[in-house]
C-alpha cells in the first residue's frame, strides 16, 4: 500500500495527509515534490524532513522520488527513479544499500534495472492518470503479467483507486501505488483504509 505525494498533490497540509494515510493503513511512502508550484531548495528540504520524521515515528519506509541528493540529505530509506532520471547503476553507487525503485515499461527496461540492482519495480500507468503529465501509454495489467517471472517486488501505478485496486493485485502485483486516490480524498484515512481493504480482500 504505497502512497506517493508532495505539496502539489495535497488538498490540505501534506504532513497531516501523510499522518491520516498512515492511520488508514499505508505501508510505504514516497515524497514526490513535482509539478507546477512545487517547493524547492530549503522549503522542499524542510517538508521532506517533516514527512520523513512522520514515517520514522510510524515505522514506514520513506522513499524520495528522483532527487538523489535530497534523498541523501534526508537520509531517506530509498529512492525511486524513472527512465528519464539518472542511470540506475549510477544511482545505486550513490545510495549504497538504500532501497532502489525503478519505473519500468518493458522487459528490456526491467532487465537493465535488475542489473543495476533495483529492489522493486513501479509498473504503469495501469489505468489513465491525470497526475503525471509525461506518463507513458496506458498498459492495463499486461506488463505486470509479463514481468512476474523476474521475481522482484512490483507495484502497479496510475489511476488506481478502491474500485480497481484488486484487478492490479490479482494480476500479480505485490502492491498498489497511488497519489490521487488518497491525496485528493475528503477523508484521507478512510480512502487509504478502503484501498487496503480492497487489495487484502481481493487477494486470491
Ligand atoms: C512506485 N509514476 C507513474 S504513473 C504516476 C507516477 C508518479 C502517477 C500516478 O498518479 N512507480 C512508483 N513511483 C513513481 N513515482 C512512478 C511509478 C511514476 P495517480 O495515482 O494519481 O494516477
Amino acid at each position: 500500500m504505497y502512497f506517493i505525494a508532495g505539496s502539489t498533490n495535497c488538498l490540505k497540509e501534506p504532513v497531516e495527509v501523510l499522518e491520516e494515510a498512515i492511520l488508514g493503513g499505508i505501508t510505504i511512502f514516497q515524497y514526490r515534490e513535482k509539478g507546477e508550484g512545487c517547493l524547492c531548495d530549503s522549503e522542499r528540504l524542510e517538508l521532506g524532513k517533516r514527512l520523513r520524521n512522520v514515517c520514522r515515528e510510524n515505522g514506514i519506509p520513506f522513499i524520495v522520488n528522483d532527487h538523489i541528493e535530497l534523498a541523501l540529505e534526508l537520509d531517506a530509506d530509498g529512492v525511486h527513479i524513472g527512465q528519464e532520471d539518472e542511470e540506475a547503476l549510477q544511482v545505486r553507487e550513490k545510495i549504497g544499500d538504500k532501497v532502489l525503485g525503478v519505473s519500468v515499461h518493458s522487459r528490456e527496461e526491467a532487465e537493465k534495472a535488475i542489473r543495476a540492482g533495483a529492489d522493486y519495480f513501479g509498473v504503469g500507468p495501469i489505468f489513465p492518470t491525470a497526475t503525471k503529465e509525461d506518463a507513458k501509454e496506458v498498459q492495463g495489467t499486461a506488463m505486470i503479467e509479463k514481468l512476474k517471472d523476474f521475481g522482484i517486488p512490483m507495484v502497479g501505478i496510475g489511476g488506481i483507486n478502491a474500485d480497481n485496486a484488486d484487478i492490479v493485485t490479482n494480476a500479480g502485483a505485490d502492491g498498489v501505488s497511488v497519489i490521487t486516490a488518497i491525496s485528493h480524498a475528503e477523508d484521507v484515512r478512510a480512502a487509504a483504509a478502503g484501498l487496503r481493504e480492497k487489495i487484502e480482500g481481493g487477494k486470491k
